[in-house]
């Protein structure tokens, strides 16, 4: 009979958030998020200081090696921009091939699909709700609520974030908040 060892894994992920030394975190504050949204007036008068999202991400492997998995939360904060919601800069995968799940955690809000064609999609997310984000789709989360909007993440580690496509065109719909329910329109 052989004894094995039993080893304790990294209790990184408490009450749904990623703590510890292994956690990588990043912040996007409006000043980083120039262009982003519609209304550039509303934007210029808000402080490019105030706090938009955080993200905090557990990245194991190598961005090379294939096969590998990287796990983040993302804490997107209330706000809007005129009548535009908060959200997150959204991006394609660089590996065209790479998909992603997105699940919901706390706060309500939708996740913006978008295809190569630009056509467009949302689904809501709430806590619970589990997001399968296939290959080649653009992705963006947007905080439709008054309260926090966190949410979890798993995706390759090859993956990669490209933003250059939504820097240069944007997505092809915003959510917006129009007689006070938020809806995605067309441009
Ligand atoms: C999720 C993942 C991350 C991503 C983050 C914020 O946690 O998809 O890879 O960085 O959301 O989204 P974005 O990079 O579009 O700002
Ligand atoms: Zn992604």
């Amino acid at each position: 009979m052989k004894t094995h060892e039993i080893i304790n894994p990294p209790n990184l992920f408490m009450h749904n958030l990623l703590i510890g030394d292994e956690v990588q975190k990043s912040r996007r504050r409006l000043g980083d998020l120039t262009g982003l949204f519609q209304d550039h007036q509303s934007f210029e008068v808000t402080s490019p200081d105030e706090l938009v999202y955080e993200v905090y991400s557990y990245i194991p492997a190598d961005e090379k090696s294939q096969g590998q998995l990287n796990f983040g939360v993302t804490r997107l904060y209330p706000g809007k921009i005129g009548r535009e919601y908060f959200m997150t800069k959204g991006h394609f995968h660089h590996c065209e091939k790479s998909t992603e799940y997105y699940w919901g955690i706390e706060g309500e809000g939708l996740l913006v699909l978008m295809d190569q064609e630009r056509h467009i999609r949302a689904e809501k997310m709430f806590p619970g709700s589990l997001h399968y984000i296939r290959a080649g789709i653009a992705h963006r989360v947007v905080n439709t609520g008054s309260t926090l909007l966190s949410f979890g993440a798993c995706w390759p580690s090859d993956a990669g974030h490209n933003y250059d496509e939504i820097a240069c065109n944007g997505f092809s719909a915003r959510v917006l908040e129009i007689s006070g329910i938020p809806q995605l329109i067309s441009l």
